[in-house]
């Protein structure tokens, strides 16, 4: 892969609304990324290996909870520098940018907001520096879109609970020492559940042949009669609500990731529509290529102020599930389709993994689906509008 030579575009000068924590932060961040994610994630994403050496790197700039109070071992930032985070990290690479949003804001925040001060002081600590990876079990084979559905359950069996079901399409399964898993009980009631690595009858298996986050583990988690203990009962907060204000948090993280990516095809095609030379000039002096990286910088600009004001009214505690979907859809179609014309601006070189932007371009294929689907986020805008759910 090509050095990183990413300089990050900034249109309409957002950095001048930024605190110097924020630019503390994302500077770190873009700083660790060209110097650990760039130089090895072609590799890994062509192997379809994740790249475990990150994980400690990641605890380290703060990506692993970064909004988590510092007494549970998080980072204490506000909601835009976790935006910032993402974003930088995202700029590496989606599958890298989905185990700190599965960490934090699935695993981590569920603890946080939901749990007991025994769970909270049990697992958040070692979740922060990494020592433990979780990961969060809603999908099922048949409930994504509509995950109420769910047939994963647990009984009390008066000392535990004991949990069967199975979830797929779950990122860091096949790792983590943790998982945050959604199910019913006897009255179908959803409720989460802490489940540990190494519990009887429960196993992890990796999903291969990915086009899609090749960099990331995705795999299922199968519950065969699983005793949970009662004390991993997570009792703060049950109904889909529980797991849908996690994912508040994570599509959040999402809407802002997905500015990295873009930033990095855009950056990528500018230098090289300067450098490469066709008819006897740049073809960057051609109106074509200008229509398009012009229409590439405005589209990022949009939705940089976008997250920006999402991320002020999230500090604010008035960000709306509604506004988050607006933004987490809008930023990763904008993304996805600058990743396709920025992958024509390189010609055949697009193709290549000498250039990160193909890689971005399947990644995001996965963003588009995954935290509610492009159209999901679509009716979700459309209900918030109408007064009128049109899912069913
Ligand atoms: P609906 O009737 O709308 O709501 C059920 C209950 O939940 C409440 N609620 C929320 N509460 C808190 N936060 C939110 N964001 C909430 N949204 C809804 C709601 O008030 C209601 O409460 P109550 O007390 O009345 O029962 O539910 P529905 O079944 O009609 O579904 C609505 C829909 C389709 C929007 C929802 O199911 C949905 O968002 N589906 C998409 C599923 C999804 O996003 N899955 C993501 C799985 S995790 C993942 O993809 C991780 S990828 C990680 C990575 O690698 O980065
Ligand atoms: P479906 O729900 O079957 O949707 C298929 C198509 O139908 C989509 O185009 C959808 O938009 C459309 N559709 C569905 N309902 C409607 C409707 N009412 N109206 C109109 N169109 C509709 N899940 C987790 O729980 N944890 C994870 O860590 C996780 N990581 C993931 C990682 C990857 C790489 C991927 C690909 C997925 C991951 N997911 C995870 C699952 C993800 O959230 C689901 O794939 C997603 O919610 C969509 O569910 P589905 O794939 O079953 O598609």
């Amino acid at each position: 892969m090509k050095p990183d030579l990413f300089e990050s575009p900034d249109y309409f000068m957002l950095d001048d609304l930024l605190s110097e924590e924020h630019k503390l932060v994302r500077d770190a961040t873009r700083q660790w990324v060209k110097r650990s994610v760039s130089p090895i994630i072609e590799e890994y994403a062509q192997k379809a290996e994740f790249p475990k050496e990150l994980l400690g790197g990641l605890a380290e700039i703060g990506a692993f909870g970064p909004y988590i109070p510092q007494e549970y071992g998080g980072a204490g930032l506000d909601q835009i520098s976790y935006g910032l985070i993402m974003q930088e990290i995202e700029r590496g690479d989606s599958g890298i940018r989905s185990t700190a949003s599965v960490q934090s804001s699935l695993v981590m925040y569920p603890i946080f907001a939901y749990g007991t001060e025994e769970q909270k002081k049990k697992f958040l600590p070692k979740l922060a520096t990494g020592d433990l990876i979780g990961c969060f079990g809603l999908t099922e084979p048949d409930h994504g879109s509509n995950p109420s559905g769910m047939v994963t359950n647990f009984k009390d069996k008066g000392d535990h609970y004991l949990l069967n079901g199975a979830k797929l399409w779950i990122s860091n399964s096949p790792f983590a020492d943790i998982a945050v898993v959604w199910a019913k009980n006897e009255e179908g009631r959803i409720h989460g559940l802490i489940v540990e690595r190494g519990m009887e009858g429960f196993s992890t298996p990796e999903t291969h042949n990915k086009w899609s986050l090749r960099a990331s583990a995705t795999g299922e988690l199968i519950f065969d009669n699983v005793k949970v203990p009662k004390e991993n009962l997570l009792p703060g907060k049950n109904g889909l609500g529980a797991p849908l204000g996690c994912l508040d948090s994570a599509r959040y993280g999402i809407a802002w990731g997905a500015i990295g990516a873009a930033m990095d095809c855009y950056d990528t095609a500018l230098r090289y529509a300067k450098e490469r030379v066709q008819f006897g000039r740049p073809i960057a002096a051609t109106q074509l290529q200008q229509k398009k990286l012009a229409e590439m910088i405005t589209e990022i600009t949009k939705a940089q102020l976008l997250a920006f004001r999402l991320g002020q009214l999230k500090n604010e505690g008035k960000a709306t599930t509604a506004q988050i979907s607006m933004a987490k859809r809008n930023n990763v179609e904008m993304a996805i389709k600058i990743a396709r014309e920025a992958r024509q601006v390189l010609g055949g070189m697009g193709i290549t993994g000498e250039y990160s932007i193909m890689r971005h371009m399947m990644n995001l294929e996965s963003v588009i689906t995954y935290e509610g689907t492009h159209d999901i986020h679509l009716l979700i805008t459309g209900a918030d509008i109408t007064g009128i759910p049109a899912f069913s």
